[in-house]
């Protein structure tokens, strides 16, 4: 069955604080939701700096990963698992360049973003990203197994 055996794929999408302040969260919850997605693990939380940092690993030698470590912790987001057929990069796609003003409009970035250093969400960029992320922000029994109903519908 196609539906059961082909959309295991799972990604972890995070609104950031910027994205919280600025009133996003019902609307970006909306295009996942209305894509066909299914959310199986959300909640908000002001993320350690320790937690940030994990977060961010790859870009430790950056310039900007001090800023971006801060700017993270600085405040609320919103931490979640959307899974579905192809959800990681077709979710990136919904999401838009990482920098907003390179993102197509239609994409979230490119609909409310301007600063690459205020670009809204992240999305894990491959799959084994999307394991490493989910392990780190979520616990295994966080993670809801079930039937989405609309899920025959859209597969
Ligand atoms: P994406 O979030 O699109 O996967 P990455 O992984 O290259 O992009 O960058 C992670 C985060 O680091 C971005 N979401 C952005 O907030 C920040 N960032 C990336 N490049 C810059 C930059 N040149 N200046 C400031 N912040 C940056």
């Amino acid at each position: 069955e196609v539906y059961a055996s082909s959309v295991q794929e799972k990604s972890f999408i995070m609104i950031k604080p910027d994205g919280i302040h600025r009133g996003l969260i019902a609307d970006i919850i909306k295009r996942f939701e209305a894509k066909g997605y299914k959310l199986v693990a959300i909640k908000v939380m002001v993320p350690s700096k320790d937690l940030a940092s994990k977060h961010y690993e790859e870009h430790a030698q950056r310039p900007f990963y001090p800023g971006l470590v801060t700017f993270l912790s600085s405040g609320p987001v919103v931490a979640m698992v959307w899974e579905g057929k192809d959800v990681i990069k077709y979710g990136r796609k919904m999401i838009g360049a990482t920098n907003p003003l390179a993102s197509t409009p239609g994409t979230i970035r490119g609909d409310y973003g301007i600063d690459v250093g205020r670009n809204i969400i992240h999305g894990s960029d491959s799959v084994e990203s999307a394991q490493r992320e989910i392990a780190l922000w979520f616990g295994a029994g966080e993670l809801a197994e079930y039937d989405l109903a609309m899920g025959k519908w859209v597969y």
